[in-house]
């Protein structure tokens, strides 16, 4: 099998554009790639936001939707499917990498029908006899989490999910747990191969820390504790707000709220109800992320559920420790005790008592920090985990050529 360092691949990349685990990962992956030479064409129906424009090897192609009085929900899946066929047909794309099952993983399903395999037998090979030349992308879904634990779930998505997973040429999801849960729920006909998310962990560092930045938010000498999510019910940002509370009683400090979303006006609100609003600074959502992170002492993560908890890794990379619930993917993500600190999920208490005992002790904070920076940059290297998924492309791609040159024989 060639490597694919001697063979540069044309990838097609799709993902939702805004804040979110799913976006970074499809967007750092897709610049690692251009990175190393390949080309990279980014779908979207907006440019995702790590993403600059005008990366070398990248492009970008907006997927627009025309709006019509008819439709109460303009057709996105539809005019994804669409572009992405066009794409092809000029550039000839190697892979199509879906991130995040819905509804991208179906829009790849209808833009091979439509290029033209005249069987409509998409699994089984595809490669033109004639020509040698695939007429249609190989199709790759990488599962996040509520693709497969919520939203697909719902009885009005879940059998199309399902077909979805078993039209990809390779499913890949983002943790151990993801993977099993998704052969529990959807028994993919198809093998699920997991390849963690991962970081850079020359870009999420703790050299980025500075006594300069930590002024904007925190007096010399205090202590500063973070969250960033996209303030979405699942990440329970209000119990940020109570462990807040209840450590700010024995232990002062300073509490940093990173993003957006929809439980941000409930976080302020109680926020003042308990009386702590003046220690707490919103700061929305922010370009720069690392050097925002490297500031802190401490970073909660209380979700409901994370299928792996991309932000943990990204505040273990710069060096802080993080307290998280014991959900999902994230015990695969923090070794309690050892990295990081887990609880149970909703339990405020138990997160304020392990904050208390972890920020008096500076010893162990100090331990502790390095063993949260040794994981992410051991356990989660950008350079390996791009490796994993390069050699994913090429066994998907040589799937073709093997079952072409058995059924020659
Ligand atoms: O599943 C989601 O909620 C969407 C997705 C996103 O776009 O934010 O988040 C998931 O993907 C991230 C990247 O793989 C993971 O780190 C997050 O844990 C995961 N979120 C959840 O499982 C709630």
């Amino acid at each position: 099998m060639a490597t694919a360092d001697q063979r540069r691949l044309n990838l097609g990349i799709v993902c939702h554009p805004a804040y979110g685990g799913s976006g970074v990962v499809a967007s750092e992956l897709g610049l690692a790639l251009a990175s190393r030479g390949h080309q990279v064409h980014f779908f979207s129906h907006s440019l995702p936001f790590r993403v600059p424009s005008g990366h070398p090897n990248t492009f970008f192609h907006e997927v627009e939707v025309t709006s019509y009085p008819l439709f109460k929900y303009p057709p996105y899946t539809l005019a994804l499917a669409t572009k992405l066929a066009d794409v092809h047909r000029e550039r000839e794309l190697d892979i199509l990498h879906v991130h995040y099952a819905i509804p991208h993983a179906i829009s790849a399903y209808l833009c091979c029908e439509m290029l033209g395999d005249p069987s409509g037998a998409i699994l089984e090979g595809t490669l033109d006899q004639a020509s040698g030349r695939s007429p249609r992308p190989k199709t790759i879904t990488t599962l996040h989490g509520t693709d497969i634990t919520l939203v697909g779930l719902d009885s009005s998505f879940y059998d199309i999910t399902r077909f979805s997973l078993n039209r990809s040429d390779g499913i890949t999801a983002v943790s151990d747990y993801l993977a099993e849960e998704t052969r529990q729920r959807f028994q993919p006909q198809r093998e699920v191969r997991v390849i963690h998310n991962f970081i850079d962990p020359q870009v999420f560092t703790p050299s980025l820390r500075s006594e300069e930045r930590r002024k904007a938010f925190s007096p010399p000498d205090g202590l500063l504790i973070g969250h960033l999510s996209n303030f979405r019910p699942v990440k329970r940002v209000l119990d940020v707000i109570r462990a807040f509370q209840i450590l700010h009683r024995t232990l002062p400090a300073k509490l940093l709220m990173i993003g957006e979303g929809v439980d941000l006006e409930p976080a302020r609100n109680l926020a003042a109800e308990l009386g702590v609003l003046e220690h707490v600074t919103f700061l929305g959502a922010v370009d720069n992320v690392p050097e925002v992170l490297a500031q802190l002492d401490l970073f909660i993560l209380p979700s409901e559920y994370e299928s792996f908890g991309l932000a943990a890794l990204e505040a273990m990379s710069c060096g802080v420790p993080v307290i998280a619930s014991r959900a999902g993917g994230l015990p695969e993500v923090i070794e309690h005790g050892v990295s990081g600190l887990l609880c149970g999920v909703g339990d405020p208490s138990c997160i304020a008592q392990m904050a208390y005992e972890l920020l008096v002790d500076d010893e162990r904070r100090r331990t502790m920090k390095i063993a949260a920076r040794k994981t992410a940059a051991e356990r989660f290297p950008l350079a390996r985990v791009v490796d994993e998924y390069e050699r994913h492309y090429l066994e998907v791609l040589d799937q073709d050529a093997a079952s072409h040159s058995q059924k020659g024989r």
